[in-house]
């Protein structure tokens, strides 16, 4: 399905049809405080922000890439180039929001209008269970790191900076 034909649905929406369409049930949960930040997000849900999927997006020259970072790490911009083959800067508010259609800190991890390639950081997969941002600063949503690397079509990599 292209997520551009339902550019009318709501943020949370387009994350929950997104989500139906590639076969996870959606358990997309609001909050009534903020969950923008990975520490905000985990401290509302009650879990480790480790389990909290940061969904950070970069230019690999051109073309916007998809990282997933586990909330306890920070990203290494030359281990995410040495995955993509070219040289990474971030994407600015704008930048973001033209390759995802969503606005910085709501960004998921799937449901775009076209196709981010994503890496996925290999930490993430020791949890029985990670949250993402499910399109606004307030709705997350739980799934499991084997089927966030199926429906993203994610490559899990080393990401974490490690000095
Ligand atoms: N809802 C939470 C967790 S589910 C969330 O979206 N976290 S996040 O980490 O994926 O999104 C916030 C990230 O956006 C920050 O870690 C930071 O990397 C990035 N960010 C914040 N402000 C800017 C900005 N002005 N320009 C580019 N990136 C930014």
């Amino acid at each position: 399905m292209a997520f551009n034909m339902v550019q009318h649905l709501s943020a949370p929406d387009r994350v929950r049809a997104a989500l139906s369409v590639a076969g996870v049930a959606p358990r997309i949960r609001e909050f009534g405080v903020s969950t923008r930040t990975a520490q905000e997000a985990a401290d509302a849900i009650g879990t480790s922000v480790g389990q909290i999927v940061k969904s950070l997006v970069f230019m690999a020259g051109d073309a916007p890439v998809l990282a997933l970072v586990s909330g306890a790490n920070q990203l290494d911009l030359a281990r995410l180039g040495a995955s993509t083959g070219t040289s990474i800067s971030r994407a600015d508010a704008n930048a973001v929001r033209q390759a995802t259609g969503f606005a910085i800190g709501g960004v998921p991890p799937l449901g775009f209008a076209a196709p981010v390639p994503t890496y996925i950081d290999r930490d993430l997969l020791q949890y029985d269970l990670v949250w993402a941002a499910a399109g606004t600063p307030r709705h997350v949503f739980p799934i499991t790191p084997t089927e966030l690397q199926r429906v993203t079509g994610g490559t899990v990599v080393d990401l974490k900076e490690t000095s």
